[in-house]
């Protein structure tokens, strides 16, 4: 009963700035508690605060859940636990950090980003009186997951780029291998693959790589199958040094891009 304590907020009161007055109480308060009974020193802090008088300041306090999320992220904001130790608290002013505003003492507010990023959250009270104090807390905002029947194709080990012996020679033990890592079935029909020197490989119509499946794809001719198909290039495709295989899906988008530089 020594102290006062006003937490980590700022407090204004109508028409002049009084950020740290109540801190100011608080070292008051000790030094009377020194000098006269316990009783006097208190009754004094209270009448010096403002507590009984009308400028009390009010406390800003609020809750939010959740707290960080996916995008979209709907956020449910409590504003119950702020109060005014003289009085009421009669507006609730907030800003989410993203341009947008409201009022009340429980806002909802959705929030969209394409990318992680971080909000500051700021919640003012204001009192009978027109006091005012206002609190902040930072809330994080995760990107959106991909949808559950995204489609997701990528370059995959191993890549032989390196065939045993003279490639030239041994064209169907250089291959290049792709993995359906998403969650349903990729048809690639049209998707095409290229090295550096702008050689292309087109998968055949109808081709479809099953969920978790990998398909090889050798430089060579042969006969294709579910998980093996041919090139039918004449001489070997990727430089045993370094390439660049790039692919593409039907439109022309790229769609991974796998670089190597033999050591
Ligand atoms: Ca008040
Ligand atoms: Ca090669
Ligand atoms: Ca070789």
């Amino acid at each position: 009963m020594s102290e006062c304590y006003v937490g980590h907020s700022s407090v204004r009161r109508a028409g002049s700035i009084l950020e740290f007055e109540v801190f100011l109480c608080a070292m008051l308060c000790r030094r009377l508690v020194r000098r006269f009974p316990l009783w006097i020193g208190c009754l004094t802090i209270l009448l010096a605060s403002g507590c009984f008088g009308p400028g009390g300041l009010p406390i800003a306090l609020f809750a939010m859940a959740p707290e960080s999320g996916d995008s979209p992220l709907v956020v449910t904001f409590d504003a119950s636990a702020s109060f005014d130790p003289d009085g009421a608290i009669v507006r609730y002013d907030w800003t989410f950090g993203d341009g947008a505003a409201g009022v009340g003492p429980s806002p909802v507010h959705t929030y969209a980003v394409e990318s992680e990023k971080a909000f500051t959250v700021r919640l003012t009270v204001t009192d009978h009186d027109g006091n005012q104090a206002s609190s902040e807390q930072l809330l994080t905002v995760h990107p959106p997951p991909p949808p559950p029947n995204a489609t997701r194709v990528e370059f995959a080990w191993p890549f032989h780029y390196d065939a045993d012996g003279d490639d030239a020679v041994n064209l169907n033990d250089e291959y290049f291998t792709l993995e359906n890592t998403g969650a349903a079935p990729a048809d690639l029909s049209g998707w095409m693959v290229s090295n550096e020197r702008g050689a292309i490989f087109r998968f055949p119509d109808g081709y479809v790589l099953a969920v978790g499946a990998v398909v090889f794809v050798h430089s060579g001719a042969g006969v294709n199958t579910s998980s093996i198909l041919y090139w039918n290039a004449d001489g070997p495709i990727w430089n045993d040094h370094s390439d660049i295989a790039v692919l593409y899906d039907a439109s022309g988008l790229i769609i991974d891009i796998y670089a190597y530089v033999s050591c």
